[in-house]
């Protein structure tokens, strides 16, 4: 009796061993996330100044989730450099496993990233990059290729202004000694370099910002109407420029007049791109966060990550720019 009642149970278990073994999965899967020790992610970030970070910001948050493993610490440095060197301190006292650092400038944090260092804990930099005396101080870095964005703007302004003998240009920067600003400016400024006709004869920087970027302008037309081409380093500082140039009256883009360049590419930037107001944008992707995980996942398997990788851009130019272009886009 005894040994066919166990029979009967080994019988039974056989049977109804995969609906019993499906739930314990299940079960186990279920329990799986909330059990395991989440990444703890401290990721300091530029600031809010534009419709690209605030993409990229979003981007970090939904990869960097409960849900996918992570406890994430965002802290906004406004880009002041002061702010991001205390998060940076910050996240060392925490004691994070990963710093993920978006830097304000390529110049300042050394002395912040060496105590990341020394305190062991790995620095992945993101966008914008740092020039450190040492190379060590972060292991991975992703972000555009800014001097390629400017070579590509300089490249559509040589073609589009062949006949042109002389060139009027005011140039808009994003934050001084940021790298976007410093590889769009220094495309320009080769540029110009490389064509006798072409003078830049305003430049100031709109911080990124759409309330900047309109200020500036504004004393841009004060000073001189006679623009051929405005160089701005990003989309909402041309929304601020357009706007300056709507209430001054000068006209701009598609129906003739001064031509706007911008970068990022934003959605708004290709619907202004798309209706003729912005002239050229260059696309530079604020969609981070999935590649900054891919970094933390090798390094979590014990592997190595390359230490410099570029992400593939592309441009739009209000010539050809379709509906589509827009509808693709994710940000
Ligand atoms: O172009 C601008 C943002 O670093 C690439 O920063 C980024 C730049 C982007 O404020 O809109």
């Amino acid at each position: 009796m005894k040994i066919s009642n166990t029979l009967l149970g080994l019988l039974l278990s056989a049977f109804f061993l995969t609906p019993q073994g499906a739930v314990a999965a299940d079960k186990k899967t279920k329990e799986a996330p909330s059990a395991r020790k989440s990444i703890v992610v401290g990721f300091s970030q530029v600031g809010a100044e534009s419709d690209w970070r605030r993409a990229n910001t979003r981007s970090m948050r939904e990869t960097f989730s409960k849900d996918n493993g992570y406890t994430l610490i965002l802290r906004d440095a406004q880009q002041k450099q002061d702010k991001q060197t205390a998060a940076i301190r910050e996240f060392i006292r925490a004691k994070v496993n990963y710093i993920v650092l978006a830097p304000i400038a390529e110049q300042g944090l050394d002395e912040a990233l060496r105590e990341a260092k020394n305190a062991g804990i790995p620095v992945i930099i993101v966008d914008r990059m740092i020039q450190a005396a040492d190379e060590d101080l972060f292991v991975a870095w992703v972000g555009a290729d800014f001097r390629k964005e400017g070579d590509a703007a300089v490249a559509w302004m040589e073609k589009t202004f062949a006949d042109k003998k002389d060139l009027t240009i005011a140039h808009l920067q994003g934050t001084m000694g940021s790298s976007a600003q410093l590889g769009r400016s220094e495309g320009l400024r080769e540029g110009a370099a490389k064509n006798p006709g072409w003078k830049i004869l305003l430049s100031d920087s709109g911080e990124f910002t759409q309330v900047k970027g309109k200020e500036i302008m504004q004393r841009f037309l004060s000073e001189n109407r006679n623009i051929d081409v405005l160089y701005c380093e990003n989309d909402n500082m041309a929304f601020g420029a357009m706007e300056a140039l709507e209430d001054a009256r000068v006209p701009y883009g598609r129906s003739g007049g001064l031509k706007i360049i911008s970068f990022d590419a934003t959605r708004a930037g290709l619907e202004q791109t798309l209706a003729g107001n912005i002239s050229y944008n260059v696309e530079c992707n604020p969609l981070h966060g999935p590649r900054v995980e891919k970094i933390i996942r090798e390094l979590q398997n014990g592997g190595k990550p390359h230490k410099i990788a570029y992400v593939d851009e592309t441009a739009f130019d209000a010539a050809t720019i379709s509906k589509a272009d827009i509808d693709a886009r994710a940000y």
